[in-house]
């Protein structure tokens, strides 16, 4: 695809953001920024190496502790023989909001359907997911624009085909999540409530409070349950079975409680197992549920699947840093977005808070680097993120309604985030990279499909807040949709 699309949106959003440079903040370009990350965290980040399996055209950097994984051993034991176990048309390995779209898009299309996860239905990182998600709803807004302001943030490394699919798709899914019961705020147009997000030229992140992702997976899972998938639930998979030829027709399933060996034979693969933050990259802490350990990753790159931009991490701006109990928990963007500023332990403002996320994190921990930050009684650095703020500038009680879980969770440990500013440091949060898709959610192995944070190409190098949760729902979609139409004989 040309840029023709966004061409003009796209200029637009680069003039707003030299216009921004102007600000008396040290000039962190998006360039800058990993690059500050590095030099800071030398350990955390710089610790890659390349990996190489047989004829894997793989190249790049990849974190330490991913390369060792894609570089293991089959954990099947020699000599394992598949059998066949279960038989359906279509079997999907995730069970977070891209597996489940993915199930609920194939409701109606007369095939049968498993899923399995190695959790429980639900488990996964959409349930992290606090601030919103995005889409091009508000007056001033266009898919054009929602594009220019996700390829810009994304330093222009996004697949185009992915994105203007992901923005165009934007509208149409909040009215199906909608339709399943998805209570967005409500905002004073009768519409949604429309914020801004880092990167954000316009309003365009809808929330259900700081609970979003936690609400849709709600949704999408009793959607699902009344449904025909069958549900594997406890089941990793940990090998895809192929037919000799290249074609994937399968999986290996472990049983987590009993370890037995399930082979499930399918027609179609479909790969929604999310990121790998569990893997924490040098101890670095993380804001993932406990699952996101990269399965997805190994089990494509295991049948010579491509991926792409596994260099690229993104670290979340605002983790907890103190209490020691959250540290690596969400803080969510949103409460920037809502006016709350940041500062070094001087009590001055470093950074504009809104600006990419890439650039906010690197600023945090240049300000540590340079000795301007609190240090906990944990051997922690953070910076203060000013929450009283927001019921100062919004009005009284509007951070007791609008943030819930994030006053619950500090309040458990004796800080009153409406009372006190609370400490945070850049949080290990999303995979920016994957296994390399088409626009039918493909991969290069006939039989096998990915869809979600599993996959790369759509971000590129920085992800905007929000475009998970909508990536997730469009190409889980798209990936059943894709199934139906290209289903190989069996
Ligand atoms: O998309 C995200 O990463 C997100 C919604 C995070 C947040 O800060 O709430």
């Amino acid at each position: 695809m040309s840029l023709d699309w966004a061409a003009e949106s796209i200029e637009h959003v680069n003039r707003t953001r030299a216009a921004r440079k102007n600000e008396n903040f040290p000039d962190l370009s998006e360039d800058d920024a990993n690059g500050l990350i590095r030099a800071h965290h030398p350990d955390y980040v710089g610790a890659e190496r390349q990996v190489k399996v047989g004829a894997n055209a793989n190249s790049g950097e990849f974190p330490l502790e991913l390369a060792a994984l894609l570089e293991s051993d089959s954990p099947l034991p020699a000599g394992f023989e598949p059998k066949v176990d279960i038989e359906t048309d279509v079997l999907i390995i995730g069970g977070g909001g891209a597996g489940v779209a993915a199930a609920l898009g194939l409701e109606n299309s007369g095939l049968t359907v498993h899923l399995a996860t190695k959790l429980r239905l639900g488990d996964s990182n959409t349930v992290m997911a606090e601030g919103g998600i995005q889409a091009a709803l508000g007056p001033d807004d266009s898919p054009q624009r929602h594009f220019a302001d996700a390829y810009v943030g994304g330093h222009g490394k996004n697949d185009p085909d992915l994105l203007k699919i992901l923005c165009e798709s934007g509208p149409p899914s909040i009215l199906w999540l909608v339709q399943l019961g998805v209570m967005f705020d409500p905002g004073d147009n009768g519409l949604f409530r429309m914020k801004a997000g880092g990167g954000t030229s316009v309003p365009r992140v809808m929330a259900c409070r700081d609970y979003t992702g936690l609400e849709i997976m709600r949704v999408l899972r009793d959607a699902v349950m009344g449904g025909g998938t069958k549900f594997l639930e406890n089941e990793a998979a940990v090998e895809l079975v192929d037919d000799g030829n290249g074609q994937v027709t399968g999986a290996v399933l472990w049983n987590t409680e009993t370890g037995k060996l399930t082979t499930v034979s399918a027609r179609a693969v479909i790969l929604a197992t999310g990121g790998s933050g569990q893997l924490r990259f040098q101890n670095f802490p993380t804001s993932n549920h406990m699952g996101a350990t990269g399965d997805g990753l190994i089990l494509a790159y295991r049948q010579h699947c491509s991926l792409v931009h596994l260099e690229s991490y993104q670290y979340h701006p605002s983790g907890a840093a103190y209490p020691e109990a959250l540290a690596g928990q969400l803080v969510t963007e949103s409460i920037r977005a809502s006016g709350a500023q940041i500062l070094n332990a001087k009590g001055e403002r470093f950074v504009n808070e809104l600006t990419y996320r890439d650039v906010v994190a690197a600023a945090i921990i240049n300000e540590a680097a340079e000795g301007r930050a609190v240090a906990t009684p944990h051997g922690r650095q953070g910076v203060w993120l000013d929450t009283p703020m927001i019921d100062l500038l919004k009005g009284e009680g509007t951070l007791v309604k609008q943030f819930p879980g994030l006053i619950h969770r500090f309040k458990r440990y004796g800080i009153d985030p409406v009372r006190q500013p609370v400490l945070i440091y850049p949080t290990l949060h999303y995979q920016n990279g994957g296994v390399k898709v088409d626009t039918q959610c493909r991969t290069e192995r006939p039989g096998l499909w990915a869809a979600g944070e599993v996959t790369g190409g759509l971000h590129g190098t920085n992800r905007l807040m929000g475009n998970s949760l909508l990536d997730i729902i469009v190409f889980g979609r798209r990936a059943a949709e894709s199934v139906q139409s290209n289903l190989p004989e069996r």
